[in-house]
C-alpha cells in the first residue's frame, strides 16, 4: 500500500460521504460550544450584595461569599454614616449617611469573618457586626 500524503488522503476521504459528515459535525460541535460559552462569561459577572446599615445593626445580619468569586456589596445606609470593615478580607468601607458605598473585592480565603462598623454611630456602634461566611 503507497502512502499518500496527509493532506490528500483527508481531502480524498473528505469528499466520501463519512468525513464530511463528521467536519460537519465537529463544526456543529463547535457553534453550539461557542455558543454555550456565552451564558458562562455573563455568570462570571460579580454577584451584588445589597447591605443596609443602620443603628445598630446590619441587614441581612449574614452573608455567604466563595473564595475566589469576585463579589460586590452595595452598602446602604438609612441613618447615620456607618463603616463595614472586615480586617481578614482587607475590606473596610465608609458608607455616607443617608447614602450608599460599592466594594468590590474577592475573597482570597476561606473561614467565618466578622464585619465590624468602623464608623462610631453611636452607643450601640461596638455591637453592630455581620457575619461573613467564605465557602470554597
Ligand atoms: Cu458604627
Amino acid at each position: 500500500m503507497t502512502r499518500r500524503p496527509l493532506a490528500e488522503r483527508l481531502a480524498g476521504n473528505y469528499k466520501r460521504g463519512p468525513m464530511r459528515n463528521l467536519i460537519g459535525l465537529l463544526v456543529a460541535a463547535i457553534t453550539v460550544s461557542t455558543a454555550l460559552s456565552a451564558p458562562i462569561v455573563r455568570a462570571q459577572e460579580p454577584n451584588r450584595i445589597e447591605i443596609t446599615a443602620k443603628r445598630f445593626t446590619y441587614e441581612p445580619a449574614e452573608v455567604t461569599l466563595k473564595k475566589g468569586q469576585p463579589v460586590v456589596l452595595v452598602l446602604k445606609s438609612v441613618d447615620v454614616a456607618h463603616g463595614f470593615r472586615v480586617r481578614e478580607l482587607n475590606v473596610d468601607a465608609k458608607i455616607p449617611a443617608g447614602g450608599q458605598k460599592e466594594v468590590r473585592f474577592t475573597p482570597q480565603k476561606t473561614g467565618d469573618f466578622v464585619a465590624h462598623c468602623s464608623v462610631f454611630c453611636g452607643p450601640g456602634h461596638g455591637s453592630m457586626a455581620l457575619k461573613v461566611h467564605v465557602g470554597q
